[in-house]
């Protein structure tokens, strides 16, 4: 455990420990990590952590099939190298983003709350699949609160706002009222903390802002004003479910905040498969792909080579080497 986390993370820690129901676990390995600070000294204790709250998390799932009866329409079984739920008010164009960028075929209406379950689809970004998950309206009125438990167990949030309909306030409603339900956006834990010490039940997500309908060149202009005006800290990109201008953008941007790290494997004088890549996360070791390859292959794992960006050619590597998207991997046991 590394010395310079905070007395409230390991207050944390010790309820985890001492936890023995699953969801419960789950919910404080998510405050763990967003209790825990982002750089390079903590980037093993986040991968280690991301690995436990993955492994929960398809408890749960199992847990949750069909043997329990459980059929909410709003479990979403996570697929894929990330879950990314679309969120926002009414008729901004979740379901047409939706329908836009997987097979799903969501229900899209120019009237308003059309939809009323999540439907989740996947989104091909390079050669790697994500889950895009439509979602129900935020309002004013009423939300069914298995909406807010979908978006605490998400990985990456993408906040939509419609530039051609008062973007500025439905960004302002929106997340006020996620903050009602306990969830905030990652990068506004800081500020919370100090405005709210007790942070009991909180859930801070990655979160991205789509502004939809910027349809043509015309509407980058009215964009560029947006981004002028908007005060925020989290990232803004313009994208079209229509005219599908802007789409590459906001699949670089899922790719890169998921933390994705693609690699493949090389068995020993064959050629690695490049269709079908390994997916790692951010500060992910040679003994994490091994263990994802075969749990045996982790523990007699001698060494690796690696032809890669931040080696190289074929150079040898140990098991704590911290892989780099792209890498090639040759394991020797
Ligand atoms: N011009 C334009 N219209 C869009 C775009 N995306 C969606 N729309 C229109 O906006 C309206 C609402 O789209 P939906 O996708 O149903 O919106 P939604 O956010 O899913 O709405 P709810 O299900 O009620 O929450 C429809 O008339 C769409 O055709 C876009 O990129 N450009
Ligand atoms: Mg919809």
């Amino acid at each position: 455990m590394p010395t310079n986390v905070t007395p409230q993370y390991r207050k944390l820690e010790e309820q985890y420990r001492r936890a023995s129901d699953p969801e419960e676990r789950l919910r404080l390995l998510q405050e763990m990590m967003a209790e825990i600070p982002k750089h390079k000294g903590t980037e093993h204790v986040r991968a280690d952590l991301k690995r436990k709250m993955s492994e929960l998390r398809s408890q749960l799932s199992v847990k949750k099939g069909p043997s329990s009866r459980q059929t909410s329409a709003f479990h979403i079984e996570r697929e894929g190298a990330g879950q990314v739920v679309v969120v926002g008010m009414t008729n901004v164009g979740k379901s047409s983003l939706v329908r836009a960028l997987t097979a799903a075929q969501p229900e899209v209406s120019p009237a308003p709350f059309t939809t009323w379950e999540p439907v989740p689809g996947m989104m091909l970004i390079e050669n790697v699949q994500v889950q895009l998950v439509d979602t129900p309206p935020l309002n004013e009125d009423y939300v069914r609160p298995e909406l807010f438990q979908l978006i605490r167990q998400a990985d990456l949030v993408a906040l939509m706002i419609d530039l051609q309909a008062f973007p500025i306030e439905q960004y302002e409603t929106s997340l006020r009222l996620l903050e009602e339900r306990k969830i905030v956006p990652a990068p506004y834990q800081e500020r919370y903390r100090e405005t709210h010490p007790d942070r009991t039940g909180m859930a801070f997500i990655p979160t991205l802002v789509l502004a939809s309908k910027v349809d043509d060149e015309a509407l980058d202009e009215d964009f560029a004003v947006l981004e002028e005006l908007l005060e925020t800290d989290l990232p803004l990109l313009p994208i079209s479910a229509l005219t599908l201008r802007h789409v590459d953008r906001f699949k670089a941007q899922v790719f890169d905040m998921l933390g994705i790290v693609r690699v493949y494997a090389k068995p020993p004088g064959k050629e690695p498969d490049f269709s079908a890549p390994f997916v790692l996360y951010r500060g992910d070791t040679v003994e994490v792909f091994a263990a994802q390859i075969h749990r045996d292959l982790a523990k007699n794992l001698k060494a690796a080579r690696v032809w890669g960006k931040g080696v190289y050619d074929g150079q040898t590597v140990s098991r704590v080497y911290e892989l780099q998207d792209g890498d090639v991997v040759e394991l020797r046991t």
